[in-house]
């Protein structure tokens, strides 16, 4: 049977239950041809790297892979698998290799040098072939980044029964690639401390679905938990202990875990705003610092903001975010720019004093800083990345390789577009695994602001990448990610927070390359993902239920 994507709709309707179900992939490949005969993973099952000079990282990936092949233990609670295959499965022949081989012409490079490339030159598409007689099956790829994805997906066609690795699918053919460069996930370490073993564990959970840019927003107004060697007091006195820090080699540390992963850390110092913490270190240099009541100035506290008119925080910021930014493989580095709330600054001043020496308007003083501060990190042949309000409300001049997170609303990326810049789609009324812009209700008793903050994965799922945008603007489009503000959330119930949810996006950018966000299907998608949830538990990540443990085992 040949499935082309967007007849994958029809197609299932056609099926049995049982039958449109038995792939767990996650997300779908963009082409896809199986079989329905059942093929078992041989005891003695091997992959072979026919790889010159084999890169460590992807070593580590086989033996992860083998690893996950052996200890998944997908089975009963898959819908429409078990039992019934048994018979089949008994009889199966026995897969004894899977070959790895790059394309003629691929240079031969590490996964973490592939993954650390510009957005759009990384190579990760791949062909996986696996034949129903259990002769050898192949994976080759253009770069050892394409075979760790199809490693990937291989993990993925494998489920356990009564002590027998299967799959029903063979023969199977697969040929893949991401519909869009950018596939992230965000997370706010600032708010609430994470520990490295939660950022490599979520790093892991990301490489599962195919995510390839870590978001990590460091620093906020309320904690500045970044080891920086040209300015310890930053940590020293913005940390909330000396426990809760990242020092440079733990920085260093989930850079290279999440390379090896496909993965490239996009780390963010929110600039001008969400800076307050800075006052604690330099009070000179932050304005309206811890000013009351604080929501006149900031949208949480503690108020407080970087002077950016004044020539020496101009110089600072841009020392600061160049010495952080040398030190890290990624292209990209995320400069910040929202919410900056102009009140904090009518009655600072050092600034009103800046301004009128100078003459310039608070916004003119911004286009100064920003600049400085971009041109020290493209003079180190770094990308910028900024929240919209830096395009839509600031109307800055940023450079055009500039990269726009759009948050506010969905609506806002047709305005990013018509500005030529490229657009990391991220709009909170989809994708906040917390609270998103709107979705604030009002205050409780107490005063304190409240929102019903769960999204579902279907709601995110149903997000078009494309929608609002013209032909010609689609390019502009990288990608996007989901994002974990973390004033509400922390160790306790970071897993359960993301996971499954963070997967709807990985599919979407993966996997929806049409407008419409075609072809996907929430009720298609439903049981892949309770399969990859279910992988997820398996590999230690506290996922969470989807739906009652009685669909899996009664298909319908
Ligand atoms: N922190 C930072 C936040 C938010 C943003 N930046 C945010 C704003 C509104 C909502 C959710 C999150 N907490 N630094 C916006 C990008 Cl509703």
């Amino acid at each position: 049977m040949v499935l082309s994507l967007s007849r994958l709709l029809s197609f299932a309707t056609l099926l049995s239950p049982s039958a449109q179900t038995v792939w767990a992939l996650w997300p779908i490949p963009a082409s896809l041809e199986t079989g329905t005969t059942a093929l078992m993973l041989s005891p003695s099952f091997s992959i072979d790297v026919a790889v010159p000079n084999i890169p460590s990282d992807l070593l580590q990936a086989v033996a992860q892979t083998q690893s996950y092949l052996q200890n998944d233990k997908l089975g009963r609670l898959v819908v429409g698998r078990g039992v019934s295959d048994s018979y089949a499965i008994q009889n199966a022949e026995a897969l004894l290799s899977l070959k790895l081989t790059l394309m003629e012409g691929s240079q031969v490079g590490s996964i973490s040098s592939e993954a650390v490339k510009p957005l759009g030159t990384r190579s990760e598409e791949y062909t996986l072939v696996i034949p129903q007689d259990g002769s050898q099956a192949t994976l080759t790829a253009n770069s050892t980044l394409g075979l760790y994805r199809g490693l990937t997906t291989f993990t993925q066609l494998w489920y356990y029964y009564e002590g027998v690795i299967y799959t029903l699918l063979s023969p199977i053919k697969i040929v893949d690639e991401p519909a869009y460069p950018y596939r992230g996930f965000g997370l706010d370490t600032a708010r609430n401390y994470f520990p490295i073993a939660d950022l490599t564990r979520t790093l892991e959970a990301m490489s599962w679905v195919k995510l390839n840019m870590f978001h990590w927003h460091i620093t906020d107004s309320q904690s500045f938990p970044l080891q920086v060697s040209l300015y310890p007091e930053l940590a020293n006195n913005g940390a909330y202990s000396p426990q809760e820090v990242y020092t440079e080699s733990d920085v260093q540390y989930i850079v290279s875990y999440a390379a090896a992963r496909g993965i490239d850390v996009l780390l963010e110092i929110d600039t001008p705003g969400h800076t307050a913490i800075i006052g604690t270190s330099y009070p000179d240099y932050i304005a309206c610092f811890d000013a009351s009541p604080w929501a006149t100035y900031a949208n949480e506290p503690p108020a407080g903001q970087l002077r950016f008119a004044v020539p020496e925080v101009v110089n600072f910021t841009a020392s600061l975010l160049s010495s952080v930014a040398q030190t890290l493989m990624s292209k990209y580095f995320s400069t910040g720019g929202d919410e900056l709330n102009t009140n904090c600054y009518v009655n600072d001043s050092a600034t009103q004093q800046q301004l009128n020496q100078t003459g310039m308007t608070l916004n003119a003083a911004l286009d100064t800083f920003t600049q400085a501060t971009h041109g020290a990190l493209i003079a180190q042949g770094k990308t910028p990345v900024v929240w919209e309000e830096m395009v839509l409300n600031w109307n800055l001049t940023l450079s055009n390789g500039t990269v726009v997170m759009v948050w506010i609303s969905s609506a806002d990326a047709a305005a990013v577009a018509k500005k030529g810049f490229r657009i990391v789609q991220a709009p909170s009324n989809y994708f906040y695994l917390d609270c998103g812009a709107g979705e604030w209700i009002g205050d409780d008793p107490t005063g304190n602001s409240w929102c019903d903050p769960f999204k579902t994965w279907s709601e995110s799922y149903t997000f078009d990448p494309l929608a609002n945008l013209t032909e010609t603007q689609y390019p502009l489009v990288l990608g996007g990610e989901q994002l974990l503000w973390t004033e509400q959330s922390g160790p306790q119930n970071l897993d359960s927070i993301v996971w499954p949810r963070a997967a709807s996006s990985a599919e979407i950018f993966w996997s929806a390359k049409q407008p419409g966000g075609a072809p996907l299907n929430v009720s298609e998608a439903l049981p892949r993902l309770q399969d990859i949830r279910y992988r997820m538990v398996q590999r230690g990540v506290n996922a969470i239920q989807l739906q009652p443990q009685w669909c899996a085992l009664r298909p319908h």
